[in-house]
């Protein structure tokens, strides 16, 4: 049942129909299953199909975006629910999140914002395509005590260290501990940058999130 359900929602994700793919997600909501299993096994797993299909030439960039707008509707139906379960006290800690300069991919970045603003964080979510000075100026405003930057593309990556330089030389680098993700990225080259930790995944980058907040 749980597998029909989750298939369903990949091959509706894969085949490019946003529709079906938000009335897949309800019915699976409606069976009970938990917001972050649909995510992982329905959500996440088509788009990795699709991905892997763009990769082989079997589909092109219109092919994506028919997916990416299925999924970022079931994900606006996921969350309230999302919130709902995970709402915690907020205390845990002020973080500014974006998808870097260059980079227009939202989901994964959005999906970490939601997360951890239903763990008790005060998210400020940038969006995408955010320029590196537009970090370093709300970090400033807000006196966060994180920084998540996001990064999709092998091409993008390198701005993720620029912003960690240019908070540095704006003298805020002490009071920010910097979190990177995305497809691409990995332990590796968040130590190679500076960062100050990695994480794979949205359940991921909560735990990391708390463990730098302290
Ligand atoms: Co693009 N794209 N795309 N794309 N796209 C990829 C990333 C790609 C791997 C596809 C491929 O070739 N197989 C490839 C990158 C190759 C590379 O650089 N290595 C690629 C390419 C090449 C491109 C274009 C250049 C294509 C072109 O124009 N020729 C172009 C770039 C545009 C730009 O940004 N300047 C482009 C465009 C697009 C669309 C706009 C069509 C669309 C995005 C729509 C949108 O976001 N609104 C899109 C999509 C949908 C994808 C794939 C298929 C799916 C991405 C996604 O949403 N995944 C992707 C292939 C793939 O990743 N399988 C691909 C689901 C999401 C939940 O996962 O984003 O990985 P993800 O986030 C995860 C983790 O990475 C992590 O947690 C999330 C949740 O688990 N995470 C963090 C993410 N951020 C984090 C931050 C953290 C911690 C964890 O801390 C701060």
């Amino acid at each position: 049942m749980e597998n029909d359900l989750l298939s369903r929602i990949q091959s509706c994700l894969i085949d490019g129909d946003p529709e079906s793919t938000l009335e897949a997600t309800r019915k699976a909501m409606e069976a009970g299953l938990e917001p972050l299993r649909i995510i992982d096994g329905g959500l996440i797993a088509g788009m990795r199909v699709v991905g892997e299909k763009f990769s082989c030439g079997e589909y092109f960039l219109p092919n994506l975006i028919m997916s990416a707008n299925g999924m970022k509707l079931a994900m606006q139906a996921l969350e309230p629910e999302l919130r709902a379960r995970h709402q915690e006290a907020r205390s845990a800690g002020r973080v500014v999140i974006g998808t870097v300069h260059g980079d227009i991919h939202e989901i994964g970045k959005s999906l970490v914002a939601t997360m951890l603003s239903a763990h008790g964080f005060e998210v400020y979510d940038l969006g995408v395509d955010v320029p590196v000075e537009r970090f370093v100026s709300t970090v400033r405003e807000t006196g966060a005590n994180l920084v998540g930057l996001s990064a999709l593309l092998t091409t993008t990556m390198g701005v993720q260290k620029k912003v960690i330089d240019e908070l540095g030389r704006a003298g805020l680098r002490a009071q920010v501990k910097v979190m990177v993700g995305g497809a691409p990225v990995s332990h590796r080259w968040a130590e190679e940058i500076g960062a100050d930790g990695y994480a794979d995944d949205a359940v991921g980058a909560v735990e990391l999130a708390r463990r730098l907040a302290g």
